[in-house]
Order: structure tokens, then sequence, then C-alpha cells
């Protein structure tokens, strides 16, 4: 099985599929999309990928997109280790708080929405903060009532489809100046998977230096 993983180091979306492949130990090849130079937008990637975003994930020559439905795929693909839980409340769970993180979170905060912001309605840096800060505290304060208590990760006892979501966000908040001291399990959990080696593996530091 040839797979492909068109990717760019920090984007969060892609983060989350390299850190899925990782813990299954899938063979891949990556495929650099520079989003800095709107590799995205070239006639050859929006043949690969209609949206025009990362990640894509190529097997042999079929693509899948959107990291959730990937991470998916690839747990019934390969189905050790479990990325999301088999058990119906577990299973709900973790893929709410992936869900707040992919749908609710991050399309309202990255890049491109911050470049409209600014472009298009003349937002000043502290409004593009403020709105950040908003839409991340909103997101992590939902997440946080949601991580099990006990810890240390967010559900269950490993690392899943929830740490996979949540991990790449938190460092992207810190990035953006973020206040994080009030979600103390996240902070748990992310300095738990910090320690194991598939999240060591994807992480954009790691990538860069390839
Ligand atoms: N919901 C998508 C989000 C994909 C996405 O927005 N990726 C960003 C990078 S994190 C991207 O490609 N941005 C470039 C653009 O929107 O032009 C997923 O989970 O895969």
């Amino acid at each position: 099985m040839d797979i492909a993983l068109h990717d760019h180091p920090t984007s969060s979306a892609a983060w989350r599929v390299r850190i899925a492949l990782a813990f299954k130990d899938v063979p891949y090849r990556r495929v650099a999309v520079d989003l800095r130079q709107h590799a995205q937008h070239t006639p050859a990637y929006r043949a690969v990928n209609p949206q025009g975003r990362v990640p894509t994930l190529e097997v042999d020559g079929v693509a899948l997109m959107q990291s959730l439905v990937i991470i998916d795929w690839l747990d019934r693909r390969f189905p050790q280790p479990r990325l999301i839980p088999e058990a119906d409340l577990p299973r709900a769970r973790a893929l709410a708080m992936a869900n707040i993180v992919a749908c609710d979170m991050h399309p309202l905060c990255k890049q491109t929405v911050m470049a409209q912001l600014t472009g298009r309605f003349g937002a000043e840096p502290a409004g593009l903060a403020a709105w950040q800060h908003h839409w991340l505290g909103e997101g992590l304060s939902a997440l946080e009532a949601l991580a099990d208590p006990e810890g240390p990760f967010l559900v269950g006892d490993g690392p899943g489809v929830a740490e996979i979501c949540v991990v790449p966000q938190l460092f992207n908040a810190r990035l953006w100046g973020a206040p994080l001291h009030g979600y103390p399990r996240l902070l748990r959990a992310e300095a738990a998977c910090a320690a194991l080696p598939a999240f060591r593996a994807a992480h954009p530091d790691t990538v860069r230096g390839a």
C-alpha cells in the first residue's frame, strides 16, 4: 500500500494525522505543501484536494480529506492501537472533544481567518488576539469540564483522538498568547502525551528537521 501525506509542519490539522500515523506505525511518504507559498491553491494540489487544504492522505492514489475522517479511516484499516474508543460512551465523549477542537475552535482561529479579519475588516492585532482568546477560552473551558478528572489522559487509560486534537490546539493557543492556567486537566494530558514517542515524532519541530 502506498500512503502519502500532503502536509505542512505547522498545520495543526495535519499534525493530528501525523500523530495517528505514528501511533499506528504506518509507513508513509510526506509530500510538502508549503502554506507560506500558497501551494495549497495550485491547480496540481487542488486536483488532489479540491478544498485546497492540508492534510490529504493519498492511499494508492485515492485522496482522503479532513483530519478526523482520515483518523477514522486509519482506525478502521489499522485497528491497533485504537484511537477512537470502541465503547459507546467513551467514544461519544472522545469524538465530542475532538469536534470541539476541529469544528468549533480551529476554524475560528486559523491563519486564513485572521488574514480575512485583517485584510477585509481592518482588524488590529489587539482585536485579533481578543478574538482568538475568546474562542479558544470558550472551547478550552468545555474541554476542561469534559476531561477525565483523574487523568492523566482526557478519556480513558491512553491517548486517542481527543488528545490528538487537543495537544496541537494547546500548542497554537500558547503561540497566540492565550492564558492556559485555568486548564490543569488539559495541561496534565499534554504533559503525559509529550512523553510518548508518537507525539514526539509528529511534533512540528521534529518534522521540520526531517
Ligand atoms: N477541517 C479540516 C481543516 C483543514 C485546514 O483548515 N487546514 C489548514 C492548515 S491547519 C489549511 O490547509 N490552511 C490553508 C488554507 O485554508 O488555505 C481538517 O480537519 O482537516
